[in-house]
């Protein structure tokens, strides 16, 4: 049988299965599939998982079905890279124009921490005072493919035009905790009532969000995700990276797999001096980079330490 996971705590997860639409509550099946060994989180939600139930409501599951995207983090206590939500089809990154402050190198950490997915980044709180940086950001973010939505929970701004680009997809909100994710998730699924089996009001109370959350209504899926002050790139391969700058998708240089960070024949330089790339969205690039340079992985670093 296969199941959809929607929540995830402490090895328990909430899971909805594909084939009888009933809810159970999963566990995984001895020891975990770990496939890949810098991962932190071998189920997400998002994740499709296969398994049997052995109960009305229980399920075993012991196996993961591969994904076709995610937003995956890196958790620097546990030196791991951590999955936060799976096989969503658009990334929602929530930003506010001053509480908390609007942080453009924040969102590129984000777009680089999403693969397979699309991208919308959305302002929220737009009855606040947008500072003039704010919008010049936005409109650099839209010239340079990304779509871009000023929404407010409060006036009800943008909303519409918000629910149509959700409408039919599983979508994930990210963002800086304070941004409004969790009010505005609740403002489109009016989720006072409950959504299918998995109640929205575990997550209210005290204005935090700890765990992942899969919501469904009238075809529009969700997934709310815990608040963050940060969010560092994942470990990965670094010439993913320039996937998250559109900008670099033209660049010509001369040796292929080029970085763009020193290398000889790189045109990205030039491109910067001729205006193609701002000089700003190149330093978060090269951040990123280099911080992904120093990184690696508890399990790499202790056959390291072996030696
Ligand atoms: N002014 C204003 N405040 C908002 C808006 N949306 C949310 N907030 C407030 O922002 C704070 C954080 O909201 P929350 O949904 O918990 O943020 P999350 O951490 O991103 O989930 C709360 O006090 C909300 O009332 C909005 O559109 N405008
Ligand atoms: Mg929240
Ligand atoms: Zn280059």
């Amino acid at each position: 049988m296969r199941f959809q996971i929607r929540r995830s705590i402490n090895n328990i997860y909430t899971a909805l299965s594909l084939s009888d639409g009933r809810i159970y509550t999963a566990r995984i099946k001895g020891k975990v599939m770990r496939k890949d060994e810098a991962e932190y989180s071998p189920v997400a939600v998002g994740d499709i998982a296969v398994g049997e139930p052995y109960s009305e409501c229980e399920a075993l599951v012991s196996s993961i079905e591969e994904r076709r995207s995610a937003f995956r983090r890196w958790n620097a206590k546990r030196e791991l890279n951590q999955t936060i939500a799976a096989n969503q089809d658009m990334t929602a990154i929530v930003t506010s124009p001053s509480s908390p402050p609007f942080r453009p190198r924040f969102i590129d950490r984000a777009i680089a921490s999403s693969h397979g997915a699309s991208i919308l980044i959305i302002l929220n709180k737009a009855d606040d005072e947008i500072p003039e940086y704010v919008n010049d950001s936005l409109s650099l973010y839209g010239r340079i493919g990304f779509r871009t939505l000023r929404v407010s929970s409060v006036s009800g701004e943008g909303l519409d035009e918000l629910k149509a680009l959700l409408q039919g997809r599983i979508t994930a909100f990210v963002g800086q905790s304070g941004v409004g994710k969790s009010t505005l998730i609740n403002t489109i699924l009016e989720t006072d009532q409950r959504t299918g089996e998995v109640s929205y009001k575990y997550n209210r109370g005290r204005h935090t969000t700890n765990h992942s959350l899969f919501l469904e209504k009238d075809g529009i899926a969700l997934i709310d995700t815990p608040g963050v002050r940060e969010i560092e790139v994942p470990f990965e391969d670094l010439s993913l990276v320039a996937e998250a700058f559109p900008e670099l998708k033209g660049a010509e240089c001369r040796y292929g797999g080029c970085l763009h960070h020193g290398e000889d024949g790189c045109s990205v330089p030039s491109l910067v001096a001729g205006g193609g790339m701002s000089e700003e969205r190149y330093e978060s690039y090269l951040r990123i980079l280099s911080s992904l340079e120093s990184r690696r992985p508890f399990f790499m670093r202790r056959s390291n330490d072996r030696r």
